[in-house]
């Protein structure tokens, strides 16, 4: 069970951040309205929240999930891998670690983002991509063996339409996962129920699952009635904004 999360929303810079998509500018009153319909989410899924202000020094700072990965008993500080993203982790720091009992930190010359971890239970899938290199990778799979995780390695440089590991993987819960078909056939995923994204869909990997809830981005029919189907309760939200920016649902918070 979770019981906390922290968020920050978009700030007026929020449309100078990274990004690879084609989508357009994002509009920032319209980024605001969608986080706060998230924010909203996540309470119904019964977090409670710690809002953080907005950070117009870090245009990508409402993606507060790459800063840390956590555990019930380790938060452990990221490294981010794209430079202009470093410094959003000392701003959000305090805030993470006084809910925590320890604190590790990913050290140089280790880079990773949280957007590349997906926890699955007991079991960690640890991405390397663009963002998060090997060392980082290494570093984190030894600091989560030690807390009695399991991890498995996920190599996605090869994949170019991803950012990261969570763009394209979620956890449903249990042993099942959501995975696009272009990575549904890797050793890491062999022994789990892999739920194919339906092609052109692959937007809506990045789902997350809460307190039995899962929130998934609205306009992805053939996802929503899959999972459906499956008999999970969906809860659909608008990412168009965010989208722009390459986020994802599970970017906007740290849940804990
Ligand atoms: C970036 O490129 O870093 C941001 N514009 C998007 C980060 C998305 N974060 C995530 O998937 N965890």
């Amino acid at each position: 069970m979770f019981t906390r999360a922290i968020v920050r929303p978009p700030s007026s810079t929020f449309a100078d951040g990274l990004t690879s998509s084609a989508l357009g500018r994002p509009v920032v009153a319209l980024a605001l309205a969608q986080h706060e319909a998230y924010c909203r989410a996540l309470e119904e899924c019964g977090l409670s929240l710690v809002r953080l202000p907005a950070d117009e020094g870090y245009p990508d700072s409402t993606f507060v999930e790459d800063t840390a990965v956590l555990t019930p008993a380790l938060a452990i500080l990221t490294r981010p891998g794209a430079p202009s993203r470093q410094g959003e982790v000392e701003a959000i720091a305090s805030e993470i670690v006084r809910h925590f009992p320890a604190t590790a930190e990913i050290a140089e010359p280790g880079t990773l983002d949280g957007g590349d971890i997906c926890e699955a239970g007991s079991h960690f899938f640890i991405g390397i991509s663009e963002r998060t290199n090997e060392e980082g990778a290494r570093q984190l799979g030894f600091l989560l063996s030690r807390e009695g995780f399991t991890v498995s390695m996920v190599d996605i440089r090869e994949v170019r339409s991803l950012l990261h590991l969570k763009s394209g993987i979620a956890w449903l819960g249990g042993r099942r996962l959501a995975v696009i078909r272009e990575l549904a056939s890797h050793a890491a995923f062999h022994g789990w129920e892999v739920v194919i994204v339906p092609d052109g869909e692959e937007y809506a990997a990045n789902c997350v699952a809460i307190n039995g809830r899962l929130l998934i981005s609205s306009g992805f029919p053939h996802f929503e009635s899959l999972l459906k189907d499956l008999g999970l309760r969906v809860l659909a939200l608008d990412m168009t904004e965010f989208r722009k920016m390459d986020g994802g649902l599970s970017c906007l918070s740290l849940r804990f």
